[in-house]
C-alpha cells in the first residue's frame, strides 16, 4: 500500500501545501489506494529532500510530487495522460511549470510575508505549539521562507510587483481554462491534479489576498474547483 506523507489538512482544504494536495489528488484521480498516516516531526525529518510530500511504496521511498507521479505512472500505468497528444503534453507541462515554479512563490509570499497572510499562517501552523515554542519557531520558520523566496528570486521583487506577476499567471490560467470542464478539454489529466491543488489553495483559503481577489474576477476558476472536488473528494470532509 502506498503511504503518502503530507501535512495535516488546514483551511478546510485537504492540504495547505499545494504540492501535497496535488499528489493526493493525483492518487485519487488515478484510483490508486493509499494511506496518509498522521505525521510527526519524525516523519518530516525523514523526508528525503527535506520537503513534503513524499511516499513510501514497499521499500521505495520517493520525494517530489512530480517524480512520485512519474514513478506511479511507470509502476501502475498511466490512466490519465495517455490520451494527450505531444502538443497537448507540451502545453500541460508549461502550465504545470507556471503553477509550481512561479505562481507558487507568489502564493508563498502572500501567506508568509504579507501581514494579513502571516497572521493566518502563524495561527494555522503554529497556533497549537506550547509556549515558548509558539514564540520561538514562527519567526525562525518565516526567516527560512524569506531566504527561500530570495533564493528563488521572487522575494527580491516588491510586493506590488509580486502581485502583478501572480495575477498574470491567474489570468493566463483563467483564459486557457475558459469554460472547458478540465484544463486540457473534456477529460481530466494529471495537470488537473496540480491546477486544482493550486487554485483551491488560492480561492478557498480564508485570506483575501491580492491573488485571491484577482482569481475572483474569473468565476470559472471556482466552478472548476467545485467540479474537481465533487468528482474526487466526495468521501472527504475537506474541500
Ligand atoms: N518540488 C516539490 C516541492 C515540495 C514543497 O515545496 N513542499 C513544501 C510545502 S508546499 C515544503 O515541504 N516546504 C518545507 C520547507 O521548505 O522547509 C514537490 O513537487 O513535491
Amino acid at each position: 500500500m502506498i503511504r503518502l506523507y503530507q501535512y495535516e489538512p488546514a483551511f478546510g482544504l485537504p492540504n495547505a501545501s499545494p504540492f501535497c494536495m496535488k499528489l493526493e489528488t493525483y492518487l485519487r484521480m488515478a484510483q490508486l489506494p493509499f494511506v496518509a498516516p498522521q505525521i510527526t516531526w519524525r516523519e518530516i525529518g525523514r523526508a528525503p529532500k527535506g520537503k513534503l510530500p513524499y511516499v513510501c511504496d514497499g521499500d521505495t521511498v520517493l520525494a517530489d510530487s512530480t517524480l512520485v507521479i512519474d514513478y506511479l505512472k511507470a509502476t501502475y500505468g498511466d490512466p490519465l495522460d495517455a490520451w494527450l497528444s505531444a502538443e497537448q503534453r507540451a502545453v500541460a507541462l508549461a502550465f504545470q511549470r507556471l503553477l509550481e515554479e512561479n505562481l507558487y512563490w507568489a502564493l508563498l509570499h502572500s501567506r508568509w510575508m504579507e501581514p494579513q497572510g502571516w497572521a493566518m499562517t502563524q495561527a494555522a501552523f503554529f497556533g497549537a505549539l506550547p509556549v515558548p515554542l509558539r514564540w520561538i519557531i514562527p519567526p525562525l520558520a518565516r526567516r527560512g521562507m524569506r531566504q527561500q523566496l530570495r533564493g528563488h528570486g521572487m522575494g527580491r521583487h516588491t510586493t506590488q510587483e509580486i502581485h502583478a506577476i501572480g495575477q498574470r499567471d491567474i489570468t493566463a490560467l483563467a483564459h486557457f481554462l475558459g469554460h472547458k470542464p478540465y484544463f486540457m478539454g473534456d477529460e481530466p489529466c494529471s495537470l488537473d491534479a496540480s491546477a486544482y491543488a493550486f487554485l483551491a489553495n488560492l480561492v478557498w483559503v480564508p485570506l483575501e489576498s491580492a491573488l485571491q481577489q484577482h482569481a475572483a474576477r474569473y468565476p470559472q476558476l471556482e466552478v472548476y474547483c467545485r467540479r474537481m472536488r465533487s468528482h474526487y473528494y466526495t468521501d472527504s470532509s475537506v474541500a
